[in-house]
């Protein structure tokens, strides 16, 4: 097992749109094993393929206080969503970034697990947050895509600055 590097916004990557895994093999399930080692020690509550680079759809979660229920999608399809709920959220690939975003409150996930079987299970609250959250970056779409366009721009900005300031604190010290 080997923790992988997570993308950065605004690496360009992040906006490419992952495939269909045809076969639920090895390998599959070593890139799912990496993936819940990056997640566990970022920390964060899911992870997506995208974000480490890869383009299989794949993601897992763990929205658990006890950080020990993982929850292993493949091929992942959310099905009838349902109500509108607003909640904050972060994004691993967006660090320092917290706003309210509005989705459907409850969804149905279908899914694989990591041996290849299917599931479907409903899903509200955190989960429903953390599902949604994950298919739109398999489908190469970032939390930031579904605030305002004034908002989105402030924090693009205020990321610039920030950016600025790293990069200028890295020349100092080097
Ligand atoms: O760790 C994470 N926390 C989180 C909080 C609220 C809504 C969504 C998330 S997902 C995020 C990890 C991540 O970036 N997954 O793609
Ligand atoms: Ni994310």
């Amino acid at each position: 097992m080997a923790t992988l590097d997570i993308l950065q916004y605004p690496d360009p990557y992040l906006r490419h749109k992952a495939a269909p895994v045809d076969a639920v093999d090895d390998e599959v399930r070593a890139l799912v094993d990496d993936m819940l080692e990056t997640m566990y020690a970022a920390p964060g509550i899911g992870l997506a393929a995208t974000q480490v680079g890869s383009d299989r759809r794949i993601a897992v979660i763990d929205v658990s206080e006890s950080k020990d229920d993982p929850l292993v999608l493949i091929n992942p399809e959310i099905l009838a969503p349902e109500g509108s709920e607003t909640s904050e959220e972060g994004c691993l690939s967006i660090p320092g970034v917290f706003e309210k975003v509005t989705r459907p409150e409850c969804v149905t996930l279908r899914a694989l697990d990591r041996d290849g079987n299917a599931y479907e299970l409903q899903a509200d609250g955190l989960l429903a947050v953390c599902i949604q959250h994950e298919v739109d970056h398999l489908d190469g779409r970032l939390f930031i895509d579904r605030l305002s366009m004034l908002k989105r721009q402030r924090i693009e900005k205020r990321l610039l600055k920030q950016r600025r300031r790293d990069g200028d604190s890295r020349r100092a010290a080097g």
